[in-house]
């Protein structure tokens, strides 16, 4: 019985073993980083988002909601090796405001996009923007049916402006509109169709001559077990391509679509699917690859983020079983990199690409929150491979 015992004790430590060679097979050393509190108020501090400037500067925006329950956009900025200043907000007194995006153009010029709530109650996208040096805009609204959330924005060589958000009516449509240079907004226009309910915000890049590219996560509106990836493009001649779907998954296990389009254009996309980060890519004129994953391993991977630099060099960053950051980069024609690994516990991230850093941003309660009620935005920079 003894040496029985033995043998299936040695089974099952060679057993582990094994099992630690393959949980580990896509990390390499871990590293620790500094995180950063940003925002430092009493008040519930959530959804930020980033933009990273021609000169280093980060600038990050979020949701704030003060102690008198009032609901603002806020912002603090970091130049290159500089601190963090305190955070102000940008518009009083249109609120509540909440669900902050900011990208920065080519004049270093900062563009804001949130959702805004009317006396009457309804949502629309307000808009506003910082010239370098410059105050902030009058807002300007943009009104639909009243039930706007979760806008995205992105601006391209031109100074173009292209928004998209969801209106929370019906089947619950996806509208884009645009904003020319230093002119009006478009009539807005619904990209979705009535069968592809919208499950996760969309988002959206433009390319290198201004047309706009976007992706969302959607299922059927009937209960089923069924999610998808959903793309579609304004690239033919202005007039937006009925929606495909780049990936489907039988258990609603598509989530946290991110998207970059590089100068070649060609457009790249990343989601999490089955404890996996998954990604595919097209050109503009081909249709979407099998997806593959981009580092398998057992344990929950999740919350993607992705960007291409000028070189074409796509950086992707997701955090693994929560208390890691890894980060992965793909060369044209190559495959993915081994991904660097960060000890840092975060949630669902944005990222922005700076000269030779990525800093990201989450929101979470801070450590001497025991009530969790008192969130924080918190920063970190790693270096660009
Ligand atoms: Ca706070
Ligand atoms: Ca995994």
């Amino acid at each position: 019985m003894g040496i029985q015992f033995s043998d299936s004790v040695r089974r099952c430590c060679v057993g582990m073993i094994f099992l630690v060679f393959i949980t580990t097979g896509c990390q390499s050393d871990v590293e620790a980083l500094d995180v950063i509190n940003i925002s430092n108020t009493p008040g519930r501090s959530e959804f930020p988002a980033i933009a990273a400037d021609s000169r280093g500067y980060f600038y990050v925006v979020w949701e704030e909601r003060a102690p008198n329950g009032i609901l603002d956009i806020y912002i603090s900025e970091r130049p290159l090796g500089g601190d963090w200043t305190d955070p102000e907000y940008i518009l009083e007194p249109l609120t509540p405001q909440r669900q902050p995006e900011v990208v920065v153009d080519n004049e270093n010029t900062l563009h804001v996009v949130g959702q805004y709530s009317n006396p009457q109650g309804g949502g629309e996208v307000l808009y506003t923007r910082k010239p370098l040096n410059g105050d902030w805009t009058i807002p300007e609204i943009i009104r639909m049916y009243g039930a706007a959330a979760r806008p995205d924005l992105a601006v391209d060589n031109g100074g173009n402006i292209h928004i998209v958000w969801v209106e929370l009516v019906g089947p619950w449509p996806v509208f884009y509109a645009k904003k020319a240079h230093n002119g009006s907004w478009s009539t807005p226009v619904q990209i979705s169709t009535d069968d592809a309910f919208p499950w996760s915000s969309p988002e959206i890049v433009v390319d290198l001559q201004g047309y706009a590219h976007v992706v969302w996560t959607a299922s059927t509106q009937e209960p089923s077990s069924l999610n998808w990836m959903t793309y579609t493009t304004n690239a033919q001649g202005d007039t937006w391509s009925s929606p495909t779907v780049v990936a489907l998954d039988s258990a609603l296990g598509i989530g946290s679509p991110t998207i970059a389009v590089d100068n070649e254009r060609t457009i790249h996309v990343a989601w999490s699917q089955n404890r996996n980060i998954s990604y595919t890519f097209k050109f503009t004129d081909t249709q979407w690859n099998a997806p593959t994953s981009v580092c398998s391993n057992s344990t929950v991977s999740e919350w993607p983020c992705l960007v291409t630099d000028n070189a074409g060099v796509l950086h992707l960053v997701w955090s693994e079983v929560i208390s890691e950051l890894y980060y992965a980069t793909k060369d044209t024609g190559s495959d993915w990199s081994e991904p660097d690994v960060y000890q840092v516990t975060l949630y669902s991230m944005k990222m922005a690409l700076s000269t030779n850093t990525l800093g990201i941003v989450f929101s979470t309660h801070s450590e001497t929150d025991t009530l969790l009620e008192n969130y924080e935005i918190f920063f970190v920079e790693v270096p660009k491979k």
